[in-house]
C-alpha cells in the first residue's frame, strides 16, 4: 500500500502544481516529480508513437515512457515496477505527461498454484443486502474482547456490511470514552457518536486502555460525551422502523435504562415502544458463563442483575433477542494480531492487556458482534428455537421453549467462526 500512498501524494502534488500553473505557461516549465509505480508495458499506438514508443498503464492511467538506461523493448507485455521521474505537461510530448524511467524490474508472475492455501471464503460482502444499522453498547476496559469487537465493527463497516450508528459506554471508567474515540479515530471515523453512562455505572476498570489513550489521537472525554440513553433515543428515533441492530457486549444497565426511558424531545414514545418500533435484532450481552438453557448468567449480567433481570422482562417480542456469546469460553482469539503492523490499535490493546505479546483471549464479545452484524454467518451457530429467557436475582438464567422471541446460540463450526473473527480483527484501515 506504499504505492497507493505514494500515488496519493503524487496526485496531491500534481493538483497543487496545476493550480500554480493556471495561466497558460504549462508547457514552458514542465514539473518533474519523483515517481514509482507498477503496471504493464505496451507498445504505443500510431498516434502516441510520435512522442514515445512505450506506454505503461498504472491505475487506469496511461503514461508515455522514456529511458536512457534501459531497453524498454525487453519489457513489452510484462508487468513491471518502475521508478524515475514524472515529467508533467512536457513540450517534447506535446504537452502530455511522461515518465523518465531510471529503474525497472519485472514483477513476479502469479504462481499457478498458490503457495499458501487461500483463506476460507468469507461470506460475500453484503452489498446486495441492505446494511445492518448497528448500535454497540460496550463495557470496554474490563476485558479486552471489547477492543476486539470494536475493531471488528469498523472492519465490517469498511466492508460495507454495516453502518455504525452509535457506540455507547456502560462502564464508569473515565478512559472508556477516550479509548473508544481513539479507536474510532484510528479507523477513520472520529465523528461517530459516542454516548456514556453518566451515573450509577455497574463497575469501573481499566485493564488495557491507558497506554492507548496516552498515545493515539482523540478528543472526546467522559465529561464531554453525551448521556448514552439520550443518544440511543435520538439515534433510534432517526432510523426507519424495524431497522436497527442493537448489540450489548457489557452489563444490561444502559439497555435497561433505555427501556424505562420516557418520551423526550427525540421521540414521543417511551423506551419500550421506541425499541418495539425501531429495533430489528437485539444481540444480548448475557450468557457469558454459557449457562443456557439453565445456569449461571456470566459476568455482564452478574455485574447488574437487577437491570439484566428487568431487561429480560421488558424487552418487546417484536424482534429477536439472541444470546450468541456463550461459546466465548471455548473459542479464543487475539494472537493473530501479531501479524498486523505494530501500531495496529487492536494489537496494541491486546499487548497492553497481556503486558507483552498479543495472546488469545476469550471471544464472548466478538461472537455477539459477528452473529448480530453478519446474518449470513448465523448458520455457523446452533441457535435454539425461540422461546423465553428470564433471570432471577440469584443470577440463574433460564430458557423455556414456547412463547417468546428469545434464543441462545452456541457455535457449531468453530473453524469458520474463528477465521471470520481473525480476519475482521486483523483488518487494517490502511488497506481500505
Ligand atoms: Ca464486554
Amino acid at each position: 500500500m506504499k504505492l497507493q500512498a505514494y500515488l496519493v501524494i503524487v496526485t496531491l502534488i500534481l493538483f497543487a502544481s496545476c493550480k500554480k500553473l493556471q495561466g497558460g505557461d504549462i508547457t514552458e516549465n514542465p514539473i518533474e516529480i519523483a515517481f514509482e509505480g507498477s503496471g504493464e508495458i505496451s507498445l504505443a499506438t500510431e498516434t502516441e508513437k510520435a512522442f514515445g514508443k512505450h506506454i505503461i498503464s498504472i491505475n487506469s492511467k496511461s503514461y508515455i515512457l522514456k529511458s536512457n538506461h534501459h531497453n524498454l523493448d525487453n519489457y513489452v507485455q510484462k508487468k513491471v515496477n518502475i521508478s524515475g521521474t514524472l515529467v508533467e505537461k512536457a513540450p517534447e510530448t506535446g504537452g502530455s505527461d511522461y515518465i523518465k524511467v531510471i529503474e525497472i524490474s519485472l514483477l513476479p508472475a502469479a504462481p499457478a498454484v498458490p503457495e499458501v492455501p487461500a483463506a476460507p471464503a468469507i461470506p460475500a460482502e453484503q452489498n446486495a443486502q441492505p446494511k445492518e444499522r448497528v448500535i454497540l453498547d460496550t463495557d470496554v476496559g474490563g476485558d479486552v474482547d471489547d477492543a476486539g469487537a470494536l475493531g471488528m465493527l469498523h472492519a465490517l463497516a469498511d466492508r460495507g456490511e454495516i453502518e455504525i450508528l452509535a457506540i455507547g459506554v456502560v462502564i464508569g471508567h473515565e478512559l472508556a470514552v477516550p479509548f473508544v474515540h481513539a479507536v474510532n479515530t484510528w479507523y477513520g471515523r472520529p465523528d461517530l457518536p459516542i454516548g456514556t453512562i453518566k451515573e450509577k455505572a455497574p463497575y469501573s476498570r481499566d485493564e488495557f486502555m491507558q497506554p492507548i489513550v496516552a498515545s493515539y489521537p482523540h478528543s472526546l472525554k467522559q465529561q464531554t460525551a453525551p448521556e448514552v440513553v439520550k443518544l440511543y433515543r435520538k439515534t433510534l428515533a432517526a432510523q426507519p422502523d424495524k431497522s436497527v441492530t442493537l448489540i450489548a457486549i457489557g452489563p444490561a444497565t444502559n439497555i435497561y435504562n433505555l427501556l424505562k426511558s420516557q418520551p423526550d424531545e427525540h421521540s414521543g414514545l417511551n423506551g419500550v415502544e421506541l425499541m418495539r418500533r425501531k429495533v430489528k435484532f437485539y444481540g444480548a450481552g448475557g450468557n457469558g458463563a454459557a449457562g443456557l438453557p439453565k445456569g449461571n448468567c456470566g459476568f455482564n449480567y452478574y455485574s447488574d442483575m437487577y437491570s439484566a433481570s428487568t431487561e429480560l422482562k421488558l424487552l418487546p417480542v417484536e424482534f429477536p433477542t439472541v444470546f450468541a456469546g456463550g461459546s466465548g469460553l471455548k473459542l479464543e482469539v487475539g494472537s493473530a494480531l501479531t501479524s498486523t503492523r505494530p501500531e495496529h490499535i487492536i494489537r496494541k490493546s491486546y499487548e497492553s492487556y497481556y503486558k507483552g505479546q498479543a495472546k488469545d483471549r476469550f471471544s464472548w464479545d466478538q461472537l455477539r458482534v459477528l452473529y448480530a452484524c453478519r446474518p449470513s454467518a448465523r448458520n455457523l451457530w446452533e441457535t435454539s428455537p425461540f422461546g423465553n429467557i428470564f433471570m432471577g436475582l440469584d443470577g440463574v438464567i433460564t430458557y423455556t421453549p414456547g412463547e417468546g422471541n428469545k434464543a441462545y446460540a452456541y457455535i457449531k463450526d468453530f473453524t469458520q467462526v474463528k477465521n471470520q473473527l481473525n480476519e475482521l480483527m486483523v483488518y487494517d484501515p490502511k488497506n481500505r
